[in-house]
Protein backbone atom coordinates (compact mmCIF):
# COMPACT_ATOMS: atom_id res chain seq x y z
CA UNK A 1 0.00 0.00 0.00
CA UNK A 2 3.21 2.41 0.41
CA UNK A 3 3.10 5.45 -2.12
CA UNK A 4 6.81 6.22 -3.06
CA UNK A 5 6.95 10.62 -3.47
CA UNK A 6 9.84 11.96 -5.75
CA UNK A 7 10.59 14.77 -4.03
CA UNK A 8 12.59 18.04 -4.05
CA UNK A 9 9.71 20.77 -3.94
CA UNK A 10 7.20 22.45 -1.68
CA UNK A 11 4.63 20.48 -3.22
CA UNK A 12 6.27 17.13 -1.96
CA UNK A 13 6.58 18.50 1.40
CA UNK A 14 2.72 19.30 1.32
CA UNK A 15 2.37 15.97 -0.37
CA UNK A 16 3.68 14.05 2.38
CA UNK A 17 1.60 15.77 5.16
CA UNK A 18 -1.10 15.21 3.86
CA UNK A 19 -0.43 11.26 3.41
CA UNK A 20 0.99 11.36 7.16
CA UNK A 21 -2.35 13.21 8.36
CA UNK A 22 -4.86 11.02 6.10
CA UNK A 23 -2.62 7.60 7.97
CA UNK A 24 -1.54 6.55 4.28
CA UNK A 25 1.82 5.17 4.39
CA UNK A 26 4.60 6.62 2.01
CA UNK A 27 8.19 7.39 1.48
CA UNK A 28 9.60 10.34 0.69
CA UNK A 29 12.85 10.31 -1.70
CA UNK A 30 15.44 12.96 -2.13
CA UNK A 31 18.44 12.60 -4.44
CA UNK A 32 20.48 13.70 -1.78
CA UNK A 33 21.99 17.42 -3.68
CA UNK A 34 21.68 19.23 -0.56
CA UNK A 35 23.51 19.03 2.74
CA UNK A 36 20.26 18.38 5.18
CA UNK A 37 16.96 18.30 3.39
CA UNK A 38 14.19 19.39 5.08
CA UNK A 39 12.60 17.07 7.65
CA UNK A 40 9.67 15.23 6.79
CA UNK A 41 6.63 13.55 8.40
CA UNK A 42 6.98 10.47 6.16
CA UNK A 43 10.15 8.05 6.06
CA UNK A 44 12.92 9.60 4.14
CA UNK A 45 15.24 7.80 1.73
CA UNK A 46 17.93 9.84 -0.09
CA UNK A 47 20.25 9.08 -2.82
CA UNK A 48 19.77 7.98 -6.80
CA UNK A 49 17.82 4.43 -7.22
CA UNK A 50 20.80 3.35 -10.02
CA UNK A 51 18.91 5.05 -13.16
CA UNK A 52 15.74 3.02 -14.43
CA UNK A 53 16.69 -0.14 -13.37
CA UNK A 54 17.32 0.83 -10.32
CA UNK A 55 14.11 2.24 -9.65
CA UNK A 56 12.01 -0.46 -11.05
CA UNK A 57 14.01 -3.11 -8.53
CA UNK A 58 13.43 -0.12 -6.01
CA UNK A 59 9.29 -0.26 -6.73
CA UNK A 60 9.07 -4.43 -6.41
CA UNK A 61 11.13 -4.45 -3.51
CA UNK A 62 9.82 -1.89 -0.83
CA UNK A 63 6.07 -3.10 -1.95
CA UNK A 64 5.91 0.15 -3.67
CA UNK A 65 1.90 0.48 -4.92
CA UNK A 66 1.62 3.71 -6.16
CA UNK A 67 4.67 6.70 -7.11
CA UNK A 68 3.98 10.37 -7.28
CA UNK A 69 6.40 12.82 -9.09
CA UNK A 70 6.11 15.56 -7.50
CA UNK A 71 10.16 16.43 -8.58
CA UNK A 72 10.87 20.08 -10.18
CA UNK A 73 9.60 20.82 -13.46
CA UNK A 74 13.75 20.92 -14.36
CA UNK A 75 14.36 17.76 -12.74
CA UNK A 76 13.80 15.96 -16.05
CA UNK A 77 16.19 12.71 -15.58
CA UNK A 78 14.04 11.31 -12.61
CA UNK A 79 10.94 12.39 -14.55
CA UNK A 80 12.31 10.23 -17.45
CA UNK A 81 13.09 7.21 -15.37
CA UNK A 82 9.90 7.54 -12.97
CA UNK A 83 7.74 7.23 -16.78
CA UNK A 84 10.12 4.11 -18.09
CA UNK A 85 10.24 2.45 -14.54
CA UNK A 86 6.71 2.76 -13.56
CA UNK A 87 6.13 0.66 -17.16
CA UNK A 88 8.26 -2.00 -15.87
CA UNK A 89 7.18 -2.38 -12.92
CA UNK A 90 3.46 -1.88 -13.82
CA UNK A 91 3.23 0.20 -10.77
CA UNK A 92 0.53 3.24 -11.33
CA UNK A 93 2.55 6.82 -12.05
CA UNK A 94 0.94 10.23 -11.79
CA UNK A 95 2.73 13.34 -11.42
CA UNK A 96 1.99 16.70 -9.17
CA UNK A 97 3.25 19.28 -11.48
CA UNK A 98 3.28 23.18 -11.05
CA UNK A 99 1.72 25.59 -13.51
CA UNK A 100 4.12 27.54 -15.55
CA UNK A 101 4.40 31.06 -14.44
CA UNK A 102 2.81 33.75 -16.88
CA UNK A 103 3.38 37.18 -17.45
CA UNK A 104 1.28 39.89 -15.80
CA UNK A 105 1.19 43.73 -16.68
CA UNK A 106 4.42 45.13 -15.54
CA UNK A 107 6.25 42.03 -16.09
CA UNK A 108 9.50 42.36 -18.20
CA UNK A 109 10.15 38.76 -18.88
CA UNK A 110 12.59 37.38 -22.51
CA UNK A 111 12.02 33.59 -22.37
CA UNK A 112 14.47 31.55 -23.39
CA UNK A 113 14.51 27.64 -24.27
CA UNK A 114 17.75 26.60 -22.17
CA UNK A 115 20.66 27.76 -20.05
CA UNK A 116 22.58 27.92 -23.32
CA UNK A 117 19.95 30.68 -24.27
CA UNK A 118 20.18 32.47 -21.03
CA UNK A 119 24.03 32.82 -21.69
CA UNK A 120 23.59 34.43 -24.87
CA UNK A 121 20.59 36.83 -23.69
CA UNK A 122 23.45 38.03 -21.63
CA UNK A 123 26.27 39.47 -23.87
CA UNK A 124 26.07 43.20 -23.29
CA UNK A 125 27.96 45.64 -20.76
CA UNK A 126 29.00 44.21 -17.40
CA UNK A 127 26.13 44.18 -14.91
CA UNK A 128 25.09 42.73 -11.98
CA UNK A 129 22.94 39.47 -12.19
CA UNK A 130 20.98 37.81 -9.89
CA UNK A 131 21.36 34.10 -11.27
CA UNK A 132 18.88 32.68 -9.27
CA UNK A 133 19.07 28.87 -11.23
CA UNK A 134 21.17 27.52 -8.30
CA UNK A 135 24.51 25.67 -8.24
CA UNK A 136 24.58 22.87 -11.07
CA UNK A 137 24.87 24.73 -14.38
CA UNK A 138 27.14 27.53 -13.37
CA UNK A 139 30.21 27.41 -15.09
CA UNK A 140 27.97 28.09 -18.37
CA UNK A 141 28.16 31.43 -17.47
CA UNK A 142 32.02 31.46 -16.61
CA UNK A 143 32.53 33.67 -19.79
CA UNK A 144 30.45 36.65 -19.47
CA UNK A 145 31.85 39.98 -18.01
CA UNK A 146 28.64 40.49 -15.24
CA UNK A 147 28.85 40.85 -11.28
CA UNK A 148 26.79 37.60 -10.41
CA UNK A 149 24.57 37.13 -7.25
CA UNK A 150 23.61 33.99 -6.45
CA UNK A 151 22.02 32.12 -3.80
CA UNK A 152 22.79 28.57 -3.14
CA UNK A 153 21.30 25.90 -0.47
CA UNK A 154 24.42 25.02 1.03
CA UNK A 155 27.96 27.31 1.09
CA UNK A 156 29.70 26.42 -2.10
CA UNK A 157 33.25 25.05 -2.30
CA UNK A 158 34.54 26.62 -5.32
CA UNK A 159 32.72 28.79 -7.87
CA UNK A 160 33.54 28.70 -11.43
CA UNK A 161 32.66 32.69 -11.76
CA UNK A 162 35.25 35.22 -11.76
CA UNK A 163 32.55 38.06 -10.07
CA UNK A 164 30.38 36.49 -7.39
CA UNK A 165 28.46 36.51 -4.19
CA UNK A 166 26.98 34.15 -2.44
CA UNK A 167 23.20 34.40 -0.58
CA UNK A 168 23.12 30.80 1.51
CA UNK A 169 19.32 30.29 1.53
CA UNK A 170 16.71 27.33 1.26
CA UNK A 171 13.34 29.03 0.82
CA UNK A 172 10.84 29.54 -0.10
CA UNK A 173 11.24 33.06 -0.74
CA UNK A 174 9.63 36.26 -0.05
CA UNK A 175 8.79 39.26 -1.83
CA UNK A 176 9.65 41.80 0.65
CA UNK A 177 13.41 39.70 1.17
CA UNK A 178 14.04 39.28 -2.25
CA UNK A 179 13.22 42.90 -2.99
CA UNK A 180 15.54 44.00 -0.27
CA UNK A 181 17.82 41.51 -1.81
CA UNK A 182 18.05 42.64 -5.27
CA UNK A 183 17.99 46.27 -4.12
CA UNK A 184 21.09 45.86 -2.20
CA UNK A 185 23.02 44.41 -4.62
CA UNK A 186 22.11 46.75 -7.36
CA UNK A 187 20.79 44.14 -9.31
CA UNK A 188 20.21 45.03 -13.20
CA UNK A 189 18.94 41.80 -14.44
CA UNK A 190 17.56 38.20 -13.63
CA UNK A 191 17.80 35.12 -14.35
CA UNK A 192 15.74 32.22 -13.41
CA UNK A 193 14.04 29.14 -14.28
CA UNK A 194 10.33 28.63 -14.88
CA UNK A 195 10.06 26.73 -11.91
CA UNK A 196 6.14 27.81 -11.08
CA UNK A 197 4.63 27.42 -8.15
CA UNK A 198 4.90 30.00 -4.84
CA UNK A 199 8.68 28.91 -3.24
CA UNK A 200 10.23 30.63 -5.53
CA UNK A 201 8.00 33.22 -6.91
CA UNK A 202 9.02 36.26 -5.03
CA UNK A 203 11.99 37.19 -7.04
CA UNK A 204 9.41 37.69 -9.87
CA UNK A 205 6.92 39.87 -8.32
CA UNK A 206 9.98 41.96 -6.96
CA UNK A 207 11.18 42.12 -10.22
CA UNK A 208 8.17 43.65 -11.33
CA UNK A 209 7.96 46.16 -8.46
CA UNK A 210 11.58 47.28 -9.03
CA UNK A 211 11.19 47.19 -13.11
CA UNK A 212 13.62 44.89 -13.23
CA UNK A 213 14.10 42.47 -16.80
CA UNK A 214 14.18 38.66 -16.43
CA UNK A 215 15.40 35.99 -18.48
CA UNK A 216 13.14 33.37 -17.87
CA UNK A 217 14.09 29.58 -18.92
CA UNK A 218 11.27 27.47 -20.20
CA UNK A 219 11.12 23.69 -18.88
CA UNK A 220 12.67 20.75 -20.32
CA UNK A 221 10.16 18.61 -22.48
CA UNK A 222 9.21 15.51 -20.54
CA UNK A 223 7.75 12.48 -21.50
CA UNK A 224 3.48 11.80 -21.68
CA UNK A 225 2.19 11.15 -18.05
CA UNK A 226 -0.94 11.84 -16.26
CA UNK A 227 -0.50 15.30 -14.50
CA UNK A 228 -2.25 17.14 -11.57
CA UNK A 229 -1.62 20.59 -10.44
CA UNK A 230 -2.65 20.00 -6.71
CA UNK A 231 -1.95 18.03 -3.73
CA UNK A 232 -6.18 17.39 -3.35
CA UNK A 233 -5.86 15.88 -6.95
CA UNK A 234 -3.06 13.62 -5.81
CA UNK A 235 -5.35 12.65 -2.82
CA UNK A 236 -8.15 11.75 -4.40
CA UNK A 237 -6.20 9.55 -7.13
CA UNK A 238 -4.76 7.62 -4.28
CA UNK A 239 -8.34 7.29 -2.39
CA UNK A 240 -9.61 6.20 -5.88
CA UNK A 241 -6.67 4.05 -7.06
CA UNK A 242 -6.19 2.30 -3.26
CA UNK A 243 -9.98 1.81 -2.72
CA UNK A 244 -9.57 3.73 0.57
C1 LIG B 1 17.42 18.88 -2.71
C2 LIG B 1 15.24 20.05 -0.71
C3 LIG B 1 10.79 22.98 0.64
C4 LIG B 1 11.27 22.93 -0.77
C5 LIG B 1 11.95 24.21 -1.23
C6 LIG B 1 10.05 24.92 -4.79
C7 LIG B 1 10.73 25.84 -3.81
C8 LIG B 1 12.83 26.56 -2.70
C9 LIG B 1 12.66 27.05 -6.12
C10 LIG B 1 15.82 30.99 -6.07
C11 LIG B 1 15.53 29.71 -6.81
C12 LIG B 1 16.61 26.44 -7.50
C13 LIG B 1 17.08 25.40 -6.46
C14 LIG B 1 14.96 26.13 -5.86
C15 LIG B 1 13.62 26.05 -5.55
C16 LIG B 1 12.15 25.41 -3.48
C17 LIG B 1 12.18 24.09 -2.73
C18 LIG B 1 13.03 25.01 -4.70
C19 LIG B 1 15.49 27.19 -6.75
C20 LIG B 1 15.52 22.18 -2.27
C21 LIG B 1 15.89 20.77 -1.86
C22 LIG B 1 16.79 20.26 -2.75
C23 LIG B 1 17.01 21.23 -3.75
C24 LIG B 1 17.94 21.05 -4.90
C25 LIG B 1 18.29 22.35 -5.54
C26 LIG B 1 19.14 22.28 -6.83
C27 LIG B 1 18.92 23.72 -7.38
C28 LIG B 1 17.46 24.00 -7.02
C29 LIG B 1 18.16 25.93 -5.53
C30 LIG B 1 15.83 20.48 0.63
C31 LIG B 1 15.88 23.24 -1.25
C32 LIG B 1 17.75 27.34 -7.93
C33 LIG B 1 15.96 25.79 -8.75
O1 LIG B 1 23.39 22.84 -4.58
C34 LIG B 1 22.71 22.15 -5.39
O2 LIG B 1 23.18 21.18 -6.05
C35 LIG B 1 21.27 22.53 -5.55
C36 LIG B 1 20.59 21.94 -6.58
C37 LIG B 1 18.66 21.20 -7.76
C38 LIG B 1 19.08 23.83 -8.91
C39 LIG B 1 20.49 23.74 -9.39
O3 LIG B 1 20.61 23.37 -10.55
O4 LIG B 1 21.42 24.05 -8.58
N1 LIG B 1 17.09 23.00 -6.01
N2 LIG B 1 16.30 22.36 -3.50
C40 LIG B 1 16.47 17.91 -3.37
C41 LIG B 1 17.02 16.50 -3.41
O5 LIG B 1 18.12 16.25 -2.90
O6 LIG B 1 16.30 15.64 -3.94
O7 LIG B 1 17.07 20.68 0.70
O8 LIG B 1 15.03 20.59 1.57
C42 LIG B 1 14.03 22.22 -2.58
C43 LIG B 1 13.49 23.47 -3.13
N3 LIG B 1 14.01 24.11 -4.12
O9 LIG B 1 10.75 21.92 1.24
O10 LIG B 1 10.45 24.07 1.12
O11 LIG B 1 10.17 25.19 -6.03
O12 LIG B 1 9.42 23.97 -4.39
N4 LIG B 1 15.90 25.20 -5.61
C44 LIG B 1 15.10 26.76 -9.56
O13 LIG B 1 13.86 26.65 -9.48
O14 LIG B 1 15.70 27.63 -10.19
C45 LIG B 1 15.87 28.46 -5.98
O15 LIG B 1 16.85 31.06 -5.37
O16 LIG B 1 15.00 31.93 -6.20
P1 LIG C 1 17.61 15.13 -12.38
O1 LIG C 1 18.68 15.79 -13.18
O2 LIG C 1 16.26 14.93 -12.96
O3 LIG C 1 18.09 13.67 -11.88
C1 LIG C 1 19.45 13.25 -11.97
C2 LIG C 1 19.57 11.96 -11.16
O4 LIG C 1 19.45 12.30 -9.76
C3 LIG C 1 18.43 10.97 -11.41
O5 LIG C 1 18.67 10.19 -12.56
C4 LIG C 1 18.44 10.17 -10.11
O6 LIG C 1 19.57 9.29 -10.05
C5 LIG C 1 18.70 11.27 -9.08
N1 LIG C 1 17.47 11.86 -8.54
C6 LIG C 1 16.90 13.03 -8.91
N2 LIG C 1 15.85 13.32 -8.12
C7 LIG C 1 15.75 12.28 -7.25
C8 LIG C 1 14.87 11.98 -6.16
N3 LIG C 1 13.88 12.83 -5.81
N4 LIG C 1 15.07 10.81 -5.47
C9 LIG C 1 16.08 9.98 -5.81
N5 LIG C 1 16.97 10.22 -6.79
C10 LIG C 1 16.78 11.35 -7.51
O7 LIG C 1 17.45 15.87 -10.96
P2 LIG C 1 17.98 17.33 -10.50
O8 LIG C 1 17.50 18.36 -11.42
O9 LIG C 1 19.43 17.20 -10.16
O10 LIG C 1 17.13 17.48 -9.13
C11 LIG C 1 17.50 16.70 -8.02
C12 LIG C 1 16.51 16.96 -6.90
O11 LIG C 1 16.44 18.36 -6.61
C13 LIG C 1 15.10 16.50 -7.20
O12 LIG C 1 14.55 15.98 -6.01
C14 LIG C 1 14.38 17.79 -7.57
O13 LIG C 1 13.00 17.73 -7.24
C15 LIG C 1 15.09 18.78 -6.69
N6 LIG C 1 15.05 20.12 -7.26
C16 LIG C 1 15.60 20.32 -8.48
C17 LIG C 1 15.55 21.61 -9.03
C18 LIG C 1 16.17 21.90 -10.37
O14 LIG C 1 16.27 23.08 -10.71
N7 LIG C 1 16.59 20.90 -11.10
C19 LIG C 1 14.93 22.64 -8.29
C20 LIG C 1 14.38 22.37 -7.04
C21 LIG C 1 14.45 21.09 -6.53
P3 LIG C 1 19.48 7.72 -10.47
O15 LIG C 1 19.44 7.72 -11.97
O16 LIG C 1 20.71 7.10 -9.89
O17 LIG C 1 18.21 7.15 -9.88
Amino acid sequence: MTTLILGGTTEASRLASALAEAGLPAVLSYAGRTESPRAQPVPVRIGGFGGVGGLAAYLRHAGIRRVVDATHPFAAQISRNAVAACALAGVPLIALERPAWEARAGDRWTHVPDIAAAVAALHGPAETVFLAIGRQHLAEFAGLPHRFLLRLVDPPQALPLADAVVEVARGPFDVAGDRALMQRHGVGRIVAKNAGGAGAEAKLIAARDLGLPVILIDRPALPERRVVATVAEVMGWLHADLGV
